[in-house]
């Protein structure tokens, strides 16, 4: 939020290290793993995948969902209404030990009974909420998957979570090629991976699945007209287009979907890419994942 972030002296944008970023022991039985607390915002495609996994494994009962606004004008999250005492997220860090240089990011995973963040890193968090005690056991780390699984979390991390913001924050033409060049390589590998099974590592929808739908939802609506993410349209990698629509399909998925949050913050905070601020119209979310067009689908309904 607020700016295009650090890059190095090539013009790569470079993403800052975060706070809480060890994995906490799992809580010991289902008594313990209550008065947890998962903050996310709804732009943010880093809390998207641990909204993701709090609700495919439906955890409601145990981790109450908590969603911050952002606060462009300051460039921080604050809280509808207070929280623990906090108005905002970075007080809530600093209350928890954060360092003072530090950033307050979301996702974050907080204790009530504790009374600080636990994790402040979705990538580490996404595995503990997978393994948290969950009603119908549902295992997103499918272990005949797990070295798929891993392949592609980690080609994804960097080429296609973080390269989207690799294009848009890129400070060179060099920088701006490597990223783009990257992102829709590993586009193109998922789409071939998608041709021969349903998920992208494997028969079983896993983690590799979660990462990769908030940055491929966001990539009409945001990431193709802000960061220049542009190079093909989606429905040419038919496989990954089709995934899209599945996945989008799941129960839980589509009550994590924000698109007029997402452009909202997007094109209203990005100041220095997008300077007027004006949030451009669609497309519609219906028509990215329905495969067909359709009727009357010219916006989103506003978001409650
Ligand atoms: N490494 C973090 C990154 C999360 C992140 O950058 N979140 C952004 C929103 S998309 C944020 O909260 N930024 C606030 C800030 O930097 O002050 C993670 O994956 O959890």
């Amino acid at each position: 939020m607020g700016g295009l972030g650090p890059a190095d002296a090539d013009g790569n944008y470079r993403r800052p290290a975060g706070a809480f970023i060890a994995l906490p022991p799992l809580p010991s039985d289902a008594a313990a793993a209550d008065g947890h607390v998962l903050i996310v915002g709804r732009s943010c495609p880093w809390a998207h995948r641990a909204w993701l996994v709090w609700s495919l494994r439906q955890l409601a009962s145990s981790i109450t969902l908590v969603v911050v606004d952002p606060d462009p004008e300051e460039g921080r999250w604050r809280f509808a209404e207070p929280f623990e005492g906090c108005t905002t997220l970075i007080e809530l860090y600093r209350r928890s030990g954060a360092d003072p240089g530090q950033r307050a990011t979301v996702p974050a995973l907080y204790s009530r009974r504790e009374r600080r963040i636990l994790v402040g890193e979705s990538a580490r968090l996404i595995e503990l909420l997978n393994r948290w005690p969950c009603p119908d056991g549902t295992n997103l780390e499918p272990p005949a998957q797990e070295a798929t699984t891993t392949h592609w979390r980690e080609r994804l991390q960097s080429a296609v979570n973080d390269g989207v913001y690799r294009c848009g924050f890129a400070r060179s033409q060099g920088a701006y090629n490597r990223a783009e060049a990257a992102l829709f390589a590993a586009l193109s590998d998922a789409d071939r991976a998608l041709e021969q099974t349903p998920w992208l590592s494997g028969a079983e929808l896993s983690l590799a699945d979660v990462v990769l739908f908030p940055t491929l939802i966001r990539l009409e609506l945001v990431y193709a007209p802000l960061f220049g993410c542009s190079r093909l349209p989606l429905w040419q990698l038919p496989a990954l287009w089709d995934w899209r629509q599945r996945f989008h399909g799941l129960p839980g998925v589509a009550s994590t979907c924000w698109p007029q949050a997402w452009r909202r913050d997007y094109f209203g905070a990005l100041f220095p890419l997008h300077p007027s601020g004006i949030i451009p119209a669609g497309p519609p979310l219906a028509t990215l994942v329905s495969g067909r067009p359709v009727p009357g689908a010219w916006a989103d309904p506003v978001d409650p």
